[in-house]
């Protein structure tokens, strides 16, 4: 009993309760490549508290302490299994009225069967890992009694290896912290809703002892559409000695693309292959999507995955899609439903590409964080060219070292996770950072990451307009490959006439992609074009813009802001009632405004137009 008190007296009194949660830190080196490989979902009812004061980490709830050394009863702060339940992935916000507004950390815990397999026949063993497809913004995961290790970015997937402590029945336990911080990516201060919550799947899945952790392909891009190059990387390097004896030493990698007769061994060395192969895929392009089935086997692992060939690149100040000038007819896009916040289902998120293409978009602006893999997917069988893009937004720490690797590993683990997606183009490293010293260190680290990790795709960031020049000159454009720009002439801007003045102003060596224009409107809010709020007077900067923009020979796409309006805290006016209404359409999609149709339009006559060319 004594020794109880103690350790609560201790508990209570401890300042730094959190560091000794911060590592082991899931990264994306922890990644696994896992497409087609087998995965038991633990989606499903968990019991969930929420925890204001972290006192499931605090007190360390994961060793379920119920009796002292003597056998004697402890009182304990919580009871797992009669908790209520919510359904995972969710976000707790739209679960229950009084979770709208919370943010904090929710602790959320169930328990699972788990069948070992056998061992293999080569005596191989099976190794487990845990995937959470996202939790915003940290995660802790604990399962049967041990701490597992963290997750920090509210976006991207995590991964551990589970292998040593899975048992035939388990209990897992995951604290889940949506408190928003300066120091995070993104800061405290942003123009979207924090939701917070399990967000995206969560699973189980299994892999041979030595697995294939990294596997890419596609086109070569030299312009003569001829070759596909793959690349794989080991979990382990096989060669390296560290193999048991008993253990068959695998020296290739075995790709397979029925529809192309393609039956190819890749070399292995040091745990690395990479092998180029004429191939004459039919391309890829938003006019014709099409995807081929490729498999890969090595040792006792395999993997599949789903993927099309295209080229993009840049040339001069033009954007080329399998060598041929594409203008970018596209719309920005925030992740949310005003039934499931952040965790959209797939009909939603198959409707939100669906009424892209019905404005005439070829292409779409994931803003401002990296949207849920399913998207990307979902956009390469629909055929629609994406731009993602991680939270370096506004004012970030940019001096913090901390906040930097944070940055660069949320960019790293979006990469690795939808480099196998034709539908992306385009990685961006930012939005709308005032152009500093310190901002500019950082970005151009993160396009260098960027452009080091996947040289078969464009880098960007979208900037603001330099007002004291008038004039397109941030400095992180020399980095980019594509300069993205926000605009708000006829909204934050008010004088329309500045527009083709910046224009001429401007002179750059690169593609622009407007990557934001807009006003806000109420739905069914009418008036004159001089009324700000009204549907007509967002149709009316949506005519003034397109009538400037299609006259900009450097201009090679623009992605307004933004398809439907979304959850804004921020936003407290009449007409927003906590919603940024610069949608072409209400919250729940259900509703067109004006604008709408005048991109539609607009986009129509660009397509007809190139059509011609
Ligand atoms: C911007 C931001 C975007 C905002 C938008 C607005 O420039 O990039 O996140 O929501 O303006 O409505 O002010």
């Amino acid at each position: 009993m004594k020794q109880y008190q103690q350790k609560n007296v201790s508990d209570i009194n401890l300042e730094d309760y959190l560091g000794e949660y911060e590592t082991p830190q899931a990264t994306a080196e922890h990644m696994l490549f896992d497409c087609g490989r087998r995965k038991e979902s633990l989606n499903g009812p968990w019991h969930y508290a929420v925890d204001q004061y972290d006192t499931c980490i605090r007190q360390h709830w994961f060793e379920e302490r119920y009796q002292d050394k003597n056998g004697f009863t402890l009182p304990v702060d919580y009871s797992f299994d009669e908790w209520p339940t919510m359904n995972l992935p969710c976000c707790w916000n739209t679960e229950k009225e009084m979770f709208l507004l919370y943010e904090g950390s929710m602790v959320f815990t169930r328990t699972f069967r788990f069948e070992a397999a056998e061992t293999g026949s080569a005596g191989t063993k099976e190794r487990v890992f845990l995937k959470i497809g996202a939790a915003n913004y940290l995660c802790r995961v604990f399962l049967n009694k041990q701490y597992i290790g963290m997750h920090r970015g509210g976006s991207t997937p995590a991964y551990w290896e589970i292998t040593g402590a899975l048992q035939a029945q388990n209990r897992i336990l995951i604290q889940v912290d949506s408190t928003r911080r300066p120091e995070q990516v993104p800061t405290e201060n942003t123009d979207w809703f924090n939701y917070g919550g399990i967000y995206r799947d969560i699973e189980l899945i299994r892999a041979p002892d030595t697995y294939i952790k990294r596997f890419q392909i596609a086109l070569v891009p030299d312009g003569t559409f001829s070759k596909i190059r793959a690349r794989v990387q080991l979990s382990e390097d096989r060669t390296a000695g560290k193999r048991p004896e008993t253990e068959p030493q695998e020296s290739f990698a075995k790709l397979r693309i029925p529809e192309l007769d393609i039956c190819e061994k890749i070399p292995l060395k040091d745990g690395f292959g990479e092998l180029v192969i004429p191939a004459a895929p039919e391309l890829w392009s938003p006019e014709h999507p099409r995807l081929y089935d490729v498999f890969l086997t090595c040792g006792q692992d395999a993997v599949s995955d789903t993927v099309g060939f295209r080229e993009i690149l840049v040339r001069g100040r033009d954007i080329l899609l399998n060598g041929k000038p594409v203008y970018l007819r596209g719309i920005s896009c925030h992740e949310e439903s005003v039934a499931h916040g952040k965790a959209p289902t797939d009909e939603e998120r198959l409707k939100t590409i669906r009424l892209a293409k019905e404005l005439n978009c070829n292409f779409m602006r994931l803003a401002h964080y990296p949207h849920d893999e399913r998207m990307a997917k979902l956009a390469d069988r629909e055929g629609l060219l994406l731009w993602e893009e991680i939270p370096v937004y506004w004012a970030i720490r940019f001096t913090r070292e901390e906040t930097y690797q944070d940055a660069e590993n949320q960019l790293k683990e979006l990469i690795y996770r939808d480099w196998n997606r034709a539908s992306v183009i385009i990685w961006s490293v930012g939005n709308e950072n005032a152009d500093s010293d310190e901002r500019l260190a950082f970005m151009k680290r993160l396009a260098d990451c960027a452009h080091a990790v996947d040289e078969t795709r464009m880098v960007s960031a979208a900037c603001l307009v330099s007002m004291d020049r008038l004039a397109i000159a941030d400095r992180l454009a020399a980095y980019l490959d594509i300069i993205g720009l926000n605009e708000y002439f006829g909204w934050y801007s008010p004088d329309f006439d500045q527009l083709p003045q910046l224009f001429a102003n401007s002179d750059p060596s690169k593609p622009v992609i407007i990557t934001e224009f807009g006003a806000d409107a109420m739905p069914g809010y009418h008036g004159t074009i001089r009324d700000k709020g009204t549907e007509e007077y967002q149709a009316y900067v949506y005519e003034r813009q397109a009538q400037t923009l299609r006259d900009i020979d450097y201009v090679k796409g623009t992605t307004p802001w933004i398809l439907y309006d979304f959850r804004c805290p921020r936003r407290t006016s009449a007409i927003q009632g906590y919603y940024n209404r610069k949608g072409l359409l209400s919250p729940d999609q259900a509703y067109q405004k004006l604008a709408f149709d005048v991109l539609r339009k607009y986009y129509q006559e660009l397509e007809i137009s190139l059509c011609r060319s």
